[in-house]
């Protein structure tokens, strides 16, 4: 027997999409789960538009203003998947509702309103978890069990970029539906919130919490048309970001992010050198590890590429889908992030990363961006 979890799903962008995928493979790859998503409702302002994506993935029933969805008994779990600063308020009054939360990425417009969501979410006790869905692709939760079991030693450094170049047409507008990351009241920040938060929760995950940062940032294009009036507004987001820090373990830390580099779609890349050993990895070879082993003695002595597809249990996830040899994808990692979710509700434990870890990553930055501000450095 199954325990239902009756999801909520507001917004239908590519991230609702990209989630809602998830819930329908979940109870097909992990049927051994007791708790399981059910689509229950779908809301956005559109009826029109939330209508024709709840019919085409199978939702049971529409809403049209997400205070609705929330007050409703039939609705367990609210998935928030909408523009950056709608979290706040949809979070609060989901916990106040006692409804648990699945939130997209960033947490907040800020870390002083992460830090009240979690306040709330905390006082009310909901499951909560944030969508950094990277922590979830096997390959880089293998990178994180080799780190936990020790083998690299003394970590000296950590880069990550994540570089794509879809903004770099002036034509471009800002703002409305689809453009809203380019427009600060909506997105909170630019590349910072989008791109190198990503980055910046692996690292954490992979290497511990980040001490202080120094960063500059960029706006390439001063004004963009704003779809909303017509007219050509001051473009008050960060184009490219890129910052170094000292993590608390006294390693040094390179990051860099950019929707400017031209050619690069979607290119997340994060390495880690340690005393014994040395990680890396690729958004866009996803399924391996490039593995450095300085035990490994003679004449073959270099970087391995592991492919992550082992049945065994030694690769995480795999043994859930296809026969060894054949590898996974981008959508899996919203997949295991909802199976664990639901594992989390089976075994009564938090799910990783909750709101609490993630302000974590909206502190650094909030870091990152006061330092772009004043050339400063800045602890977290
Ligand atoms: C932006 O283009 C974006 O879609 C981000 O919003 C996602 O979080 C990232 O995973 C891919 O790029």
């Amino acid at each position: 027997m199954t325990t239902p979890v009756r999801i909520g799903m507001i917004g239908y962008g590519f991230m609702g999409r990209a989630h809602t995928n998830g819930y329908k493979r979940c109870p097909d790859f992990f049927p051994e789960l007791e708790h399981q998503p059910v689509l229950k409702a779908a809301c956005a302002r559109s009826k029109d538009k939330i209508q024709a994506f709840a019919d085409q993935w199978g939702y049971e029933s529409i809403e049209t203003d997400w205070r609705n969805l929330i007050a409703r008994d039939d609705i367990d779990a609210v998935d928030i998947c909408v523009p950056n600063n709608l979290h706040k308020e949809i979070a609060i009054a989901a916990a106040e509702a006692g409804k648990m939360i699945l939130c997209e990425k960033p947490l907040a417009m800020s870390a002083e309103d992460g830090e009240e969501m979690c306040q709330v979410i905390e006082k009310t006790g909901v499951q909560n978890t944030v969508w950094y869905n990277y922590r979830r692709v096997p390959a880089v939760t293998l990178a994180k069990e080799i780190i936990e079991s020790g083998a690299l030693g003394r970590i000296f450094h950590y880069r990550a970029n994540f570089l794509q170049d879809w903004t770099i047409s002036e034509e471009l507008p800002q703002g409305g539906e689809a453009l809203w990351r380019l427009d600060a009241d909506a997105a909170g920040s630019g590349v910072t919130g989008d791109l190198l938060a990503h980055c910046i929760d692996t690292a954490i995950w992979l290497n511990g919490t980040v001490a202080d940062v120094t960063a500059m940032t960029e706006t390439f294009i001063k004004e963009r048309v704003h779809q909303a009036t017509g007219e050509k507004t001051k473009v008050t987001i960060d184009d490219a970001c890129s910052f170094l820090c000292h993590f608390s373990n006294g390693s040094l830390g390179l990051f860099e992010s950019t929707r400017y580099a031209r050619g690069h779609k979607a290119l997340y890349t994060f390495e880690i050198n340690g005393s014994e050993m040395s990680l890396r990895w690729d958004l866009h070879d996803l399924h391996r590890l490039e593995v450095f082993d300085h035990k490994d003695e003679g004449a073959l002595r270099g970087w391995k590429s592991v492919h992550v597809t082992d049945h065994s249990g030694v690769h995480p996830y795999m043994d859930k889908w296809w026969v060894p040899g054949l590898q996974v994808g981008y959508e899996h990692s919203f997949v295991h992030h909802v199976a664990d979710f639901m594992k989390s509700l089976d075994e009564k434990t938090p799910c990783a990363p909750t709101f609490r870890d993630a302000l974590e990553t909206q502190k650094v930055c909030d870091a990152v961006l006061a330092s772009a501000k004043d050339h400063t450095w800045h602890k977290v």
